[in-house]
């Protein structure tokens, strides 16, 4: 399947300069991602093996830090794990056992490493049984823990993983609150109960600064406790805080979570959402009294859809993804930043995010409706067009013009394709018994 499933693709010019001729096939979705995570993640292990990252246009590698975390391999295993692409997946699974060590003297961003890397142990140590990776996971749980050491328990933004020294007052509600599900899981798994109730503290902390009106605002100092930003919306710097209230209802049955959660959607719902002429869409008030400050929505807040379907709200799910498929459809893809007024990006790169493919995905899963693997289709087939390069993908650096930048980000094999390829494969996962966290990690509900 895998050399013909690129055939398939119906596939528009892009101007990139890489036109093809457009195709009326329907694109076989499962078919599609598996070739394109074969082909991905050829041009990470032959030009950035080892590294963190593939820079796919210079075919060199990236790192984060001074010294490599694996970042690409311990993302993408659960994703080369499903796909069954099994000899890639030994391959990633025997290199990261063999060579990731946490005993590094790097300052790592708590938050990134903990949705990548800590998730993708975790999940992978549920999908293999592989003791070597939880051991891994608990290795780094626990040099992550000082970060929660500030005045208040919410975390600072970095931590020195030999060290443990912290640093980073100034972080924000997705920082501080996307922690749960990946430090509860550990805590379940090795008995540590300390984990859980750190990143628990820190996502309480958080809610109970939220103002007379039940929003969040964007930037907040975790010593003195104070915000720094009062702006509120659900992009970038907020989104997967409220991702995660929810999910720690239904990955723990935490019902405090679940009264943080729907509080926050009502407040969310009230002030934040924004009904215009061309649909509904979620831009920019202020979190004390509810004011518009802004008109732009974007890639990352295009997550939303995923959330409320698993909220059980599938009216506003199936507006918002409508919208969304507008932003992606007036330029080649869902623009970092986009005026929902005027119609036109803002922030016109696309780092090949998941969200909006994540949300189609959903939906599909909770409706059966044949439009959202249509949509799958069109954002397939512009990736294919305007981001697939000779080593691998690259993001966009402009959606109107479909220039290209330079980097295949780790989240592409983590989560974008796995997203494509579940939207193509019905059933391959059980809604009921697990729950993927930020990074597109599975973790089971075993316990
Ligand atoms: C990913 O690392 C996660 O999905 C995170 O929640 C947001 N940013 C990227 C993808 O856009």
């Amino acid at each position: 399947m895998r050399g013909s499933a690129a055939v398939l693709l119906a596939v528009i010019g892009c101007a990139s300069g890489r036109e093809r001729p457009a195709r009326t096939e329907p694109i076989d979705l499962a078919a599609a991602a598996r070739e394109a995570v074969h082909h991905a993640w050829a041009g990470y292990r032959r030009y950035a093996w080892g590294h963190d990252e593939l820079k796919p246009l210079s075919k060199s590698p990236r790192d984060w830090y001074k010294e490599s975390l694996l970042i690409t391999p311990v993302d993408a295993l659960d994703t080369l794990i499903l796909m069954g692409l099994h000899a890639e997946a030994e391959e990633a699974r025997a290199y990261i056992v063999q060579n990731l060590s946490f005993d590094r003297d790097v300052e790592v961003k708590n938050f990134e490493i903990v949705i990548r890397v800590l998730g993708g142990l975790l999940s992978s140590y549920q999908l293999t049984g592989d003791e070597r990776l939880l051991a891994l996971a608990d290795d780094l749980g626990r040099r992550l823990l000082p970060v929660f050491d500030s005045p208040t328990g919410m975390p600072y933004v970095n931590v020195n993983l030999r060290t443990g020294k912290a640093s980073g007052a100034r972080s924000n509600p997705a920082e501080i609150g996307t922690l749960l599900l990946e430090l509860g899981t550990l805590a379940k798994l090795t008995g540590k109960d300390v984990y859980q109730a750190k990143a628990k503290n820190a996502l309480t902390q958080l809610y109970s600064r939220r103002s007379p009106i039940g929003l969040v605002g964007e930037e907040i100092d975790v010593e003195t406790g104070a915000w720094v930003s009062r702006q509120s919306h659900i992009g970038g710097g907020i989104d997967s805080y409220y991702e995660y209230l929810l999910k720690c209802w239904l990955l723990f049955g935490d019902e405090d979570c679940r009264r943080m959660w729907s509080s926050s959607v009502e407040a969310v719902n009230r002030y934040v959402a924004d009904r215009t002429p061309s649909g509904l869409w979620y831009g920019a008030v202020d979190m004390d009294t509810g004011r518009r400050t802004g008109t732009e929505f974007g890639a990352l807040e295009a997550f939303f859809p995923a959330v409320l379907v698993l909220a059980g709200d599938l009216d506003r799910a199936r507006q918002l993804q409508e919208s969304s498929f507008k932003m992606w459809t007036a330029a080649r893809a869902a623009a970092d930043g986009f005026d929902y007024a005027a119609m036109r990006p803002t922030h016109p790169r696309w780092p090949l995010r998941p969200e909006i493919i994540e949300s189609a995905y959903y939906l599909e899963a909770a409706t059966q409706e044949p439009r959202w693997t249509a949509m799958g289709r069109r954002f397939m087939g512009d990736i294919e067009a305007c981001c697939r390069t000779e080593a691998g993908y690259t993001v966009l650096d402009d959606v109107t013009s479909g220039k290209q930048g330079d980097l295949m980000p780790s989240y592409f094999l983590a989560e974008t394709l796995k997203y494509v390829w579940l939207l193509g494969t019905p059933g391959a996962v059980d809604l009921h018994t697990l729950v993927f966290n930020t990074e597109a990690h599975p973790l089971r509900r075993t316990w």
